[in-house]
């Protein structure tokens, strides 16, 4: 008798709390299904805005120059200036576009020195792990024609351009079709910036950087930063 009072009150346990199982039940379904949608649009989303420049400008970029400028220093005897485009006339590569229509070009189209590009700061997760990805092409006749795709770990400063070691380039006295080119990042602060570089070194010629396909993607969130630094031990009282 009393072994049957004990199964009566378990089934009435289970009938009254069953609407409250049911309704857990549902809502994790539904938590799993969305952190899943969540993590799928992260994965593979290019963070970069117009970066296959389809909308026939620079828009979600901002340009840059350092003018007057020669990369022997002052005085610059003969300025000249970057002029971007989308798309370009100078060393038109073939097809003149890798994705839909419009590719960037920054050329220098007159004789003397010159450096310039664009940019976009992005606001990500620090420690994690960022690939950028494009293709890039090129047209030199002088050992001073170089052009370059780079990521900053921060925010924008054309000093730092030359010192990144995230960073590909084409230079010299050639012409080179599309180039494909991957770089990684794992920044330390909550900010990097992606920018491009076209310079003329030597007032011979002109130079004309081309871009198309620009994407930035999160790849993954490092469980800890990578750091050297060692934690100092407590300090006893
Ligand atoms: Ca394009």
């Amino acid at each position: 008798m009393k072994k049957l009072l004990v199964s009566t009150n378990n089934h009435f346990c289970c009938k009254k709390y069953m609407p409250f199982i049911l309704l857990k039940s549902i809502f994790l379904f539904f938590l799993t299904i969305s952190s899943f949608c969540l993590l799928k649009e992260s994965f593979g989303e290019n963070l970069l805005k117009n970066g296959d420049f389809e909308t026939g400008n620079t828009s979600g970029w901002i340009c840059w120059e350092t003018f007057p400028w020669d990369g022997d220093g002052i005085p610059v005897k003969h300025p000249a200036r970057v002029d971007i485009h989308v798309p370009g006339t100078i060393g038109v590569p073939t097809p003149p576009a890798i994705s839909g229509l419009y590719a960037l070009t920054q050329e220098v189209t007159a004789e003397g020195t010159a450096r310039g590009g664009i940019y976009q700061e992005l606001n990500i997760n620090a420690h994690s792990t960022y690939v950028l990805t494009g293709s890039m092409a090129f047209y030199g006749d002088n050992i001073g024609d170089i052009t370059i795709i780079g990521l900053l770990d921060g925010q924008w400063n054309p000093v730092n351009t030359s010192t990144t070691p995230f960073k590909f380039y084409i230079g010299g006295d050639t012409v080179s079709s599309w180039t494909k080119f991957s770089l990684s990042i794992i920044p330390s602060k909550n900010i990097i910036t992606v920018f491009t570089e076209t310079c003329q070194d030597w007032g011979y010629g002109y130079v004309a950087g081309w871009y198309d396909n620009l994407s930035l993607q999160f790849v993954y969130e490092n469980s800890k930063p990578f750091s050297s630094e060692k934690t100092p031990p407590e300090v006893q009282k």
